[in-house]
C-alpha cells in the first residue's frame, strides 16, 4: 500500500498505520475525515481483511462513511454504537497540551461529537501540524444559515474582548455558493493569527446564538501520532 507514495503522503501513511496498531478486536473506532484520516480508514480496511477483526467504524462525514465501505469496514451510526472505544482522526493544529484545531475539511462538528464519546482519541499528522500557539490555522465556527451575518458580527465583536490577534471572519465558500456541512450549516472562518487562551475562546463561541460549535478540541485529545516522511514515526 505504501509503494510510490509522495513524501508527504507517506508521513501521513506511516502515521495512519501506527495508529491502527492501536485497534484491537471487537472495538467500535470513531473514523475521522480528511487525507490523514483517509490513509487510517484504508489502513483498518487492510487488517480487517488480513486478520479477520470484528471492528465497528462509525464515521464523522458522509466522505468517510462511503471509503469505510468501500473497504470493508463495517459502518454503524453513533446512536447504534452510543460510545467509542477509540477514535483516530487528523487535526490542523496541535499545540504542546494536545489542544487541536480541527474543521478544515468542514466536519468538524460530527467529528467534535464522535471523539468526545470515546474513551481515547489519537490524532494522526505530518509533523508541519505542531504548533507553540494554536490560531495560525482559520479557525472554522459552524453556523445556522438563519441569520448567518448577524451570528458572524456576533463573533467578531466578542473577539474583542479575547486573547487573539485577528478579529474577522469569512464565510467558507464552495464555487459561488456557501460551504453546506453533513448538518446542513455553514461555516465561518476566523482569522485570530495567535489564539491566547484556547479553552476561553471555545466556551464564548458556543454561548452564542446561531454557533453550532467550534474547532477547538480541548481535553479531548490523549495521543498524537506524528509521521515523517523519512518513514519515521513518534508516539507521543
Ligand atoms: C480532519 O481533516 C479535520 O478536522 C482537519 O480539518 C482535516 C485534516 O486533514 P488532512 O489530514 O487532510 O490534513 O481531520
Amino acid at each position: 500500500m505504501s509503494a510510490n507514495l509522495s513524501p508527504i503522503d507517506t508521513a501521513k501513511f506511516v502515521a495512519a498505520k501506527r495508529a491502527v496498531d492501536f485497534i484491537e478486536d471487537g472495538m467500535r473506532v470513531g473514523l475521522g475525515t480528511g487525507s490523514t484520516a483517509a490513509w487510517m480508514v484504508r489502513c483498518l480496511g487492510e487488517r480487517i481483511r488480513e486478520e479477520g477483526l470484528k471492528i465497528t467504524g462509525v464515521p464523522t462525514s458522509s466522505r468517510t462513511a462511503e471509503l469505510a465501505r468501500q473497504v470493508g469496514v463495517k459502518v454503524i451510526s453513533l446512536d447504534e454504537a452510543r460510545w467509542l472505544d477509540l477514535t483516530i482522526d487528523g487535526a490542523d493544529e496541535f499545540d504542546a497540551d494536545l489542544n487541536l484545531i480541527k474543521g478544515g475539511g468542514g466536519a468538524l462538528l460530527q467529528e467534535k461529537i464522535v471523539a468526545t464519546a470515546s474513551d481515547m482519541m489519537i490524532v494522526i499528522t505530518d509533523p508541519s501540524k505542531q504548533v507553540e500557539h494554536l490560531g495560525a490555522f482559520p479557525l472554522p465556527v459552524e453556523v445556522v444559515p438563519f441569520g448567518w451575518q448577524t451570528t458572524k458580527a456576533l463573533i467578531e465583536e466578542s473577539l474583542g474582548s479575547l486573547d487573539v490577534l485577528g478579529q474577522t471572519g469569512t464565510l467558507r465558500m464552495n464555487g459561488d455558493a456557501p460551504f453546506v456541512t453533513d448538518e446542513g450549516n455553514h461555516i465561518v472562518d476566523l482569522h485570530l493569527q495567535r489564539i491566547g487562551d484556547p479553552r476561553k475562546l471555545s466556551l464564548v463561541l458556543n454561548q452564542i446564538p446561531g454557533v453550532v460549535e467550534n474547532g477547538l478540541f480541548i481535553d479531548i485529545c490523549d495521543k498524537v501520532v506524528i509521521g515523517h516522511q523519512d518513514g519515521r514515526v513518534e508516539v507521543t
